[in-house]
Parts: C-alpha cells; sequence; structure tokens
C-alpha cells in the first residue's frame, strides 16, 4: 500500500499486544516501519515516551504522526483507517458487540490467571490451571462450531486473544501444567492448531528457542520479585 513510513509501530518483539497489532496490519497489506523496544520494561527509548507519556507502553502505532496507545483501541482504528479489503470487526452491529464483549472478558480473565499459572509452583499452580481450563471453557462457547471466532477466517477475537496458543505452550513447557488437551477442550485445542497454521500468524511469531528462554528467565524474574505486573 505504499504507505512506509507513514506508519510506525513501536512494538517489542515477544509481546502479546504487540503481535495483536502486528497480525492486523498484516493482515490488512499495511506497510510500517517496526521499532522494537527490546529492552523494555528495563529500558525505554526516548521516541517512545515522547509518543506515549500517559502509559509509557508498548505497542504504541503513529499513523502520519498521530500516536495511538493500546492494543485493543488500536487494532479497532486499524479496521476503520483502512476499511478496505480484509475486514476485522463483523460488519453486523450486534456481532461487533459480542466480538468486543469476549475481547473484554479475555483481557479481563486470562492476563491474570495465564500470569498465575506462569509465575506459580505446587497447589496454587494446581488451583490457577484449574481456573484458567474454565475460563477456557467459556470462551469455547464464542467459537461455536467454527473454524476460527471470526468464522471461516480469522476476526477480531482471533487477533486479541491469538497469543494464547503460543503463549500457552511454552507456559506448559515451562512449569509442567497440562492444561490443553482434546480431552478437557477439544474445540479449543483445534482453535490453537488452526489459529498457529495460518500464514501469516506463523511468519510473525518469535522464534520458538529464543522465546523458551526469554520467557523462563522473565518467569525467574516475575517469581523473585525482581519484576513485577502492574
Ligand atoms: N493494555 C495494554 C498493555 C500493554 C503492555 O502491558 N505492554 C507492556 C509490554 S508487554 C509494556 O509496555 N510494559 C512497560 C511498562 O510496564 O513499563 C495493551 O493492550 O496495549
Amino acid at each position: 500500500m505504499g504507505e512506509k513510513r507513514e506508519v510506525k509501530l513501536f512494538g517489542m518483539w515477544a509481546s502479546p499486544f504487540s503481535l495483536r497489532v502486528e497480525w492486523a496490519l498484516k493482515l490488512k497489506g499495511i506497510d510500517y516501519e517496526y521499532i522494537n523496544e527490546k529492552d523494555i520494561p528495563y529500558k525505554k527509548s526516548q521516541e517512545l515516551l515522547h509518543f506515549n507519556p500517559i502509559t509509557k507502553k508498548i505497542p504504541v502505532l503513529v499513523h502520519h504522526g498521530k500516536p495511538l496507545p493500546e492494543s485493543t483501541v488500536i487494532v479497532e482504528y486499524i479496521d476503520e483507517a483502512w476499511p478496505n479489503g480484509f475486514r476485522i470487526l463483523p460488519l453486523d452491529p450486534f456481532e461487533r458487540a459480542q466480538a468486543r464483549f469476549w475481547a473484554r472478558f479475555a483481557d479481563e480473565k486470562f492476563l491474570p490467571i495465564i500470569f498465575n499459572v506462569y509465575t506459580k509452583t505446587g497447589e496454587e499452580l494446581k488451583k490457577a490451571a484449574k481456573e484458567l481450563q474454565e475460563a477456557l471453557k467459556n470462551l469455547e462457547k464464542a467459537l461455536d462450531g467454527k473454524k476460527f471466532f471470526g468464522g471461516e477466517t480469522l476476526g477480531y477475537l482471533d487477533i486479541i486473544v491469538g497469543w494464547i496458543p503460543y503463549w500457552l505452550r511454552v507456559i506448559e513447557e515451562l512449569t509442567g501444567a497440562i492444561i490443553i488437551d482434546d480431552e478437557t477442550l477439544p474445540l479449543m485445542n483445534a482453535w490453537f492448531d488452526n489459529f498457529l497454521a495460518v500464514e501469516i500468524i506463523k511468519n510473525t511469531l518469535p522464534p520458538k528457542d529464543e522465546f523458551y528462554e526469554f520467557s523462563r528467565g522473565r518467569r525467574e524474574e516475575f517469581m523473585s520479585g525482581q519484576l513485577t505486573l502492574d
């Protein structure tokens, strides 16, 4: 679309939030410049602080010099600012509202529970794993027999919860907890596979070994209290 430099994304290679924005841009076919804030939260560029003085977090999308933070807001903006081609949100107002409901439910519910599974051990880990399975069973209802949450192709909710398959499988490896299998969550397990097989998704995910090592290191930092979730 020849808009390079008109669109900049401040992200971080291992951040699920910045991946949401990358997926949305790629699905729309929008060229963008990517600035990898790789040392976040320890170090942030002056440019990031200039563009996002409010939350000081990535991702930040800068379109024609105008900055926008917050991944869900950015994904919706991308869909509205580039209305042609791939549609992210459904056209039908009720379906749009439903997709937004599930996205909000997922952000409020999954982030804290998955963080618990990631950082707890023993009984606390078992409890968090059970709680996560229950929450995923609820989310399965939004699949409702479809290949993707969006239907035959990816949609808004797929983009918002799309970090879960890759992250959760690494977390299962790190902690030894088994959350997802065909017996307990068959539809969700099938969606994990379907989602991870989409070319644009697969090609944007962080390299496995590097990501595993990064997640292992961050887990130790969280467990020792060196890093906290705010
Ligand atoms: N709700 C935000 C969350 C963004 C977020 O937590 N970003 C993290 C990286 S994954 C960050 O920039 N942390 C820096 C900090 O907390 O100072 C979104 O969806 O964009």
